[in-house]
């Protein structure tokens, strides 16, 4: 489990304040999604808890898993709007996995056709 211990806000909460531009696609109470900057498919969502207490998806399950259940709804909801009912959802956990914002996050993968394979 990794919990956040720097003191530097992350890009996502910089881009939650204003201080980075973003193309909000869903807010909520307790989470927001966003385009990613370099989309991996035809659609590209990042979903994002508003807090930063949580580094990774492991972090966030043990301590808010109510919170983890919000992200996946706010993921389903930021889909559909983008014309996909069918999704991927993908949380990079660990540097070795890919992760480089550690602020936890979900990509939103999706086509309104659906995906090919090994996308
Ligand atoms: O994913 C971090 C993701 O964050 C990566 O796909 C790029 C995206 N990113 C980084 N900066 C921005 C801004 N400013 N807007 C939108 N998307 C951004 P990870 O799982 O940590 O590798």
């Amino acid at each position: 489990m990794t919990e956040r211990v720097g003191t530097e806000p992350s890009v996502f909460t910089r881009i939650l304040r204003g201080e980075i531009p973003s193309e909000m696609v869903l807010q909520t109470d307790d989470v927001f999604v966003i385009r990613d900057i370099a989309p991996q498919a035809p659609v590209h969502l990042l979903v994002i808890p508003k807090t930063d207490a949580y580094a990774d998806v492991t972090a966030l399950a043990a301590g808010d898993p109510k919170l983890l259940a919000s992200m996946v709804e706010a993921a389903k909801v930021a889909a559909q709007r983008a014309g996909a009912s069918d999704f991927r959802l993908i949380f990079n956990t660990g540097a070795g996995a890919g992760q480089t914002v550690f602020h936890v996050h979900a990509h939103v993968l999706a086509a309104p056709q659906g995906l090919d394979e090994g996308t």
